[in-house]
This record gives structure tokens, sequence and C-alpha cells, in this order.
């Protein structure tokens, strides 16, 4: 892809922090991790030129609503890795622009992952896939990292087309015109069904995967938690509300609201 103007990127970063490449991407939570008291009334200037070691950033194109987005922030925080972090207004199609889609996604969407090597990476799942391996975050055999594939693939197909968009909806105050009033009752319906199979999946398991805690629980976490903000009642799932809690337990985790 075509690289991108230093005066563009300068615009947006929030906050630069060199990835020491010497740094062993174990899940062992860091202290230098990139979210903790991060201060968005008050951006932080940054460079897009390599560090005075000669290292370049990790950066994730971003927008804070965004549980996609949450779901990179989230393992990269339980890596230890530190990254850069450049926020995307998508109320205002700050996607959609011509820049983005011929420089970052053509597919208009974040997050976004730019590799150190200048690769840019789309698709929360991907990026959390390509993140994660090699670490504790994914098994080591064949079968395993298939399970995972298929929890990943579960979210984007019948969890997050119902459950996050409903949220968009209500948290961004999206009009409700004739074809959305359509669907609102079949993508509440879905979304309690995608519901139903976490529950009766979680009802003798700890995690999703292998019984451990892995990107499979990370990429399902994301939206779930939130649900409520679009109008689903986790009552009635006790499963998941255990499972819930298991996951924010775990070391390094962040929350939604963290950078
Ligand atoms: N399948 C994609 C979905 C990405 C997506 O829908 N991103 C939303 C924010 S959560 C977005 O960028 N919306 C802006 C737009 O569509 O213009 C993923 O998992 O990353």
């Amino acid at each position: 892809m075509a690289s991108l103007g230093a005066s563009w990127r300068t615009r947006r970063c929030l906050r630069a922090t060199p990835l020491d490449k010497e740094e062993p991407r174990t899940p062992v939570p860091s202290t230098r991790m990139i979210g903790d008291g991060l201060d968005r009334s008050a951006p932080l200037a940054c460079s897009q030129q390599p560090t005075d070691k000669g290292e370049n950033v990790i950066r994730l194109h971003d927008n804070f609503s965004s549980g996609n987005g949450y779901k990179v922030r989230l393992l990269l925080a339980q890596l230890g890795i530190p990254f850069e972090r450049v926020e995307y207004d998508i109320d205002e199609a700050e996607t959609r622009t011509l820049e983005f889609l011929e420089n970052v996604n053509l597919n208009g969407r974040v997050p976004v992952l730019e590799i150190d090597d200048g690769s840019f990476l789309p698709e929360s799942n991907a990026i959390l896939f390509y993140m994660s391996e090699g670490t504790a975050f994914i098994p080591d055999y064949r079968f395993g990292r298939a399970q995972i594939l298929q929890w990943m693939f579960f979210e984007q197909y019948s969890h997050e087309p119902n459950i996050a968009t409903l949220r968009f909806w209500t948290t961004h105050n999206i009009e409700m015109n004739e074809e959305r009033r359509l669907s609102l009752e079949t993508k509440r319906k879905l979304g309690y069904d995608a519901l139903g199979v976490m529950e009766g999946h979680l009802r003798d398991r700890h995690f999703f995967v292998a019984n451990r805690y892995s990107i499979a629980d990370i990429a399902l976490y994301a939206y779930t938690h939130v649900a409520h903000e679009g109008g689903f009642h986790l009552d009635g799932f006790p499963a998941i509300r255990a499972w819930l809690d298991r996951v924010r337990e775990q070391p390094g985790h962040i929350r939604i609201t963290q950078g």
C-alpha cells in the first residue's frame, strides 16, 4: 500500500511508545503497557519516524468506542506490547475518506493494525490471531487453533452483527429508519440465540477453548460484556456472567474505556 503522509499521521496520534523488539511477546502484563491512566482530553504529539533506537512503532488504527478495537487493545495490553493508537471519528466517516481507503483499509473500517514493517492488517480477529502466535493466548496444537477460529467466526457471523450492531445504534444515536426498525427484532432474537449458544458451551467449561483463557475469549468478551448497552439482558445467562468475571480477573486486563 502507498505510504501515509507524515502530516496526516501525526495529526491523529494519541500516544507514541517505541516497540522494543527485544521484549519477549509473552503473556506477562507489562508495567509499560499503554492504556492505564491515558488522558484523552490531552492528546500527545507523536512522530511517525523511527525512534532514536532506530525502531518503528506498532500502530493501531482504532475507534475508542469500538469493541472490535478493544479486542486488540486488550490483547496487546496483556501481551505487554506497547503501541500507538490512531483515533478515527466513525460518526464523522473518518474511515471513509479516500486517504483512509487507499492507505489503510479499502473496507473503510477500524481496527487496523499497522505492523512495524509498514504492512496493514484489518479485521479484529485476524489481528488477534496474528499477534497471539507463539503465545499462551492460542493453543499450540492444530485442533485447538481450529477451535479458536471456530469461535471467532461464530463471533463475526452470529454475535457481532446482532449484539454489537444494536449497541452501536443505541450508543451512537443512530436514526431508526424503516430498514433498521424492520431488522431490530430479528437482530434481537439472533443476538439472544448467540448468547444461548455461548451459555450452553460455558455451562461446564471455564473458557471457550481447551478450558483456558485465549483469544477466543477476548473476541467474545468484547461485545458480550457491554451487551446491555444494546438492550440485551444477561440475567438468564449465569454461565456467561461467571465467565465474564473470570475474563475480568485475568492478569493485565483493561476495561473497554481504557486506551
Ligand atoms: N469485521 C470487522 C468489523 C469492523 C467494524 O465494523 N468496524 C467499525 C467500528 S466497530 C467501523 O470501523 N465502522 C466505521 C464505518 O463502517 O464507517 C472487525 O472485526 O474488525
